[in-house]
């Protein structure tokens, strides 16, 4: 029995809890091993599609893999001897995700193929209305609906008059062989890195369609030896070592960097990014690829390969910009039609989403869509005025890029069970966090970006309307700090 489970049946006064959780990707089958063991078994996890995995579900592109190590991409709950590379594929770490919810009992409380429609808080209870039509309720709604999951397709002249097959990157189609077709990608972000990187060679021509060249982190991405796991089958304290080390490295190293723009860190990166371009023989090409921002600026793609990728006879790089699209090709702005038979977006998501298109309504009526009208915002990412009972994972503003999002959503977990406990216990049947600490918050974190190297002059996802950086502009540590325990005077507790 964990510690939690001794708390729940241990309390002397404890109210019954249900919760609905909202996505059954990573976040979501963390939430509900989280509610498990800290002793809930009255809850639903709702989810739109028909398996779990969320973005590893839906990202099967070839040469998909997560670039944080597998050893940091893994729940601290659930670490895994048998991650194959540094880097694992994305299909293993699908794998590992549904393996970690099947082990776990999550199957159980899920309900597949089942989308929200609508949720609204009335008379002290979150009411949830499916796109089905069903009807449920619950004291708390978790969401975890993903940050990179609404594809966003390009407003480019003529997408419909292509002949030949064209989808975006998170929508691939297996059904369309590759190796006899001339492949067009648009966009230079990690994905399409990902798949340029795989495609190089294997297809008769790829042509890479670059509106801004970016730089690239060489990582390399080594097997790991079969004695090497069993070492870690054997002693799991060496596996959570290695983790530990891992999330160390990272928020000492990348994430200092990206939140200072003059740190030393930075510098570091950036030498390394510069040596990694030197690797590419062809001057002109090397020129070509060679970005006008800083490194990081943009979110850090890393490779061990595209370089090598891109310097393959297959491959090759236009940097013209594209006129339009027609039944042949693209067609750019020099008027070459670059003739293809596939074309691949990796134009990367609309990331403004969150729940929505969820409608969500709070207290009194007051509408999501309303509040979050300009930009989406929340309390250190997890709460919004006059939502009461309502916590997001992953939610706006938090930590992202080239974090473990699965670090981040296990801290906001445990914080978002401390405010729950305020409700068991019963101490409140209502908790919000408080406008006056939101818009502080808000601004703090503004006036935090201005330090990051995201504002240093370039067109990034981070971006919000106003060029403010959707993202947390502190040091790890901070946010750390934070989700240890909440501030009590930040929320709104009613009885
Ligand atoms: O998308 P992106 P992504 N005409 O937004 C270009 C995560 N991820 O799917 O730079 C021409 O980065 C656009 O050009 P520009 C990771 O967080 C993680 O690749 O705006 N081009 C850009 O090059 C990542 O950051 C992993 O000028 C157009 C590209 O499309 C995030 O997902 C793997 C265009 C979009 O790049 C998104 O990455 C993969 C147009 N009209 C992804 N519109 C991991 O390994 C857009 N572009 C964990």
């Amino acid at each position: 029995m964990s510690k939690n489970t001794d708390k729940a049946s241990a309390g002397t006064q404890t109210k019954p809890l249900r919760f609905v959780v909202i996505g059954a990707g990573m976040a979501g089958i963390l939430g509900a091993v989280k509610l498990q063991d800290a002793g809930f078994t009255d809850f639903t996890v709702y989810e739109k599609a028909g398996g779990f995995g969320g973005t590893w579900r839906e990202n099967t592109y070839p040469g998909v893999a997560c670039d944080v190590p597998s050893h940091l991409y893994s729940y601290s709950f659930a670490p895994n001897p048998n991650w194959s590379h540094v880097f694992s594929p994305g299909q293993e770490i699908l794998s590992y995700f549904e393996d970690v919810a099947r082990t776990r009992g999550v199957e159980e409380h899920v309900k597949f193929n089942t989308g929200i429609r609508r949720i609204e808080f009335r008379d002290g209870r979150w009411r949830i209305e499916t796109e089905h039509g069903e009807e449920d309720e619950a004291d708390f709604v978790i969401a975890a609906t993903g940050v990179l999951h609404h594809p966003s397709y390009p407003n480019i002249e003529g997408l419909e008059d292509f002949d030949g097959p064209l989808f975006h990157t998170a929508r691939w189609d297996h059904s369309v062989s590759l190796e006899d077709k001339r492949v067009g990608i648009i966009g230079t972000g990690s994905s399409s890195v990902q798949i340029v990187s795989d495609l190089a060679g294997k297809v008769p021509e790829l042509h890479l369609f670059q509106r801004t060249p970016q730089w690239v982190m060489p990582t390399p991405n080594p097997e790991i030896d079969s004695a090497t796991q069993e070492l870690y089958r054997d002693d799991p304290e060496v596996m959570r070592a290695v983790r530990e080390n891992l999330a160390q490295t990272f928020a000492d190293n990348f994430a200092s960097a990206v939140v200072d723009a003059e740190s030393p860190q930075l510098a570091m990166l950036q030498q390394m990014c510069e040596a990694n371009l030197g690797t590419v023989t062809d001057p002109e090409l090397r020129e070509q690829l060679r970005p006008d921002y800083r490194a990081a600026c943009k979110r850090l793609v890393m490779s061990p390969n595209f370089y090598e990728a891109m310097q393959d006879p297959s491959v090759s790089l236009v940097t013209e910009k594209i006129s339009r699209i027609e039944a042949k090709g693209i067609r750019t702005v020099d008027g070459e039609l670059h003739e293809l038979e596939l074309i691949v977006l990796g134009t990367g998501f609309r990331v403004d989403r969150f729940m929505r298109p969820i409608e969500v309504v709070g207290r009194d009526g007051v509408a999501l869509d309303d509040v979050w009208a300009e930009r989406p915002s929340g309390y250190l990412a997890i709460s919004i005025p006059e939502f009461p009972n309502l916590f997001m994972l992953n939610g706006p503003n938090g930590p992202v890029g080239n974090f473990s999002l699965i670090d981040v959503a296990e801290l906001q977990f445990d914080y978002i069970m401390q405010l729950v406990e305020l409700v068991r216990a019963g101490r409140c049947q209502e908790v919000s966090v408080t406008h006056k600490a939101a818009d502080r918050f808000e601004e703090e974190r503004v006036e935090a970006a201005k330090n990051t190297v995201w504002m240093t002059g370039c067109r990034s996802w981070y971006l919000d309307d106003r060029g403010v950086p959707a993202a947390w502009p502190w040091a790890f540590g901070r946010f750390r700090d934070e989700m240890a325990k909440p501030k009590l005077e930040d929320y709104e507790l009613t009885p």
